[in-house]
């Protein structure tokens, strides 16, 4: 199998290399792009970056990080490159990017998603879908590259990783190899802080008055509670789960809105319950759009008038109250 150290010494050949990654660059990806582009820029190859388009909270981890990725300016380039793929299942998933591959005289690809290699037509790919994120992959094999990586982007990677296995639930033995040798060399607490968004003040707020608000049911034990905003249905449902609740009814929206979110705590998803079966029959019966998953469903309906949805907002919590109630007594009890 061709090695990363084989493609940079092509790339150190040509002089030229551009790293891209999937659209909507997740930390991920950014990470791992940040990487190779740090690799091969040690090796004194000119370094550029195409990113279809960057996440939110990736711009938010690279500014305060300082990291700068510089973008290629001309595409499609004006010399001869190499291009090395990160933390991409498929070429469409390039965006704007992809256009790229066609000209590249030699391709890497390093990634973690179930795909068939033979999409990138090259030797040179590293796809491990045993591995929980491409930072992984990334870091692995850079470590036969390199001993040590400068503070920021040790911290970007560590980053990366937390995003990508969802702060190491999901995780392989090669995460915590790499960990081992990213965190020393990084700032850990700063990696993992950096990916906290606090909600915004009127998200807190609707959290805050829909917990005050709640009603409590216990049904054999089981607690469900109910409440009504009028934003941020789904963020009020899973903090109601989040603080005890097996059950969550958030019914809102306003003006002519009529919303309802609908969550359930994992013991009880466990037991088999399937509140998109629920949420889908009151759709069928009063109209409206309804459906989801067994422990995460919403509702949506458009009213006449901001009276007529007033009306369908109480409806629409006495019928989820008493279905919800109903098929925990039929089932569970
Ligand atoms: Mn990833």
């Amino acid at each position: 199998m061709a090695s990363l150290n084989e493609f940079l010494n092509l790339s150190a050949k040509i002089g030229r290399i551009i790293v891209t990654a999937h659209v909507n660059a997740d930390p991920d990806a950014v990470a791992s792009a940040a990487l190779i582009g740090y690799l091969a820029s040690q090796k004194g190859i000119e370094v550029e970056y195409c990113f279809d388009s960057v996440s939110a909270l990736s711009k938010k981890v690279l500014s305060n990080l300082e990291i700068k990725l510089p973008l290629a300016s001309n595409i499609p380039p004006d010399k001869p490159y190499l291009i090395a793929v990160c933390d991409t299942a498929a070429p469409q998933l390039l965006g704007k990017c992809e256009k790229l591959l066609e000209d590249a005289k030699e391709i890497l690809v390093i990634d973690h998603h179930a795909v068939r290699e033979a999409v990138w037509h090259t030797k040179f790919a590293f796809i491990e879908p045993e591995e929980p994120a491409a930072s992984v992959v990334t870091a692995y094999h850079a470590k036969s590259v390199i001993d040590r990586l400068p503070n920021q982007l040790a911290t970007l990677l560590m980053s990366g990783i937390l995003y990508d296995t969802r702060r190491f639930l999901e995780a392989s033995p090669k995460t915590f190899h790499v960990m081992e040798w990213l965190y020393p060399q990084g700032n850990y607490t700063l990696a993992y802080s950096l990916l906290s968004e606090q909600p915004s003040r009127s998200e807190r707020i609707a959290k805050l008055k829909g917990v005050t608000r709640a009603v409590l049911l216990d049904v054999c034990g089981y607690i469900v509670a109910v409440t009504q905003v009028s934003a941020y249905e789904a963020a009020v449902a899973r903090a109601l789960v989040g603080l005890g609740a097996d059950i969550a009814i958030v019914v809102g929206g306003s003006g002519v809105e009529v919303r309802a979110s609908l969550r359930a705590s994992r013991g009880l998803l466990e037991k088999g319950l399937s509140l998109d079966v629920i949420i889908k029959e009151i759709a069928e019966k009063i109209g409206g759009t309804g459906g989801g998953h067994p422990g995460a469903a919403g509702y949506n309906y458009r009213e006449r008038n901001k009276k007529a949805a007033r009306k369908t907002r109480s409806k629409v919590t006495r019928l989820l109250l008493v279905e919800t109630v109903e098929s925990i007594l039929s089932s569970l009890c």
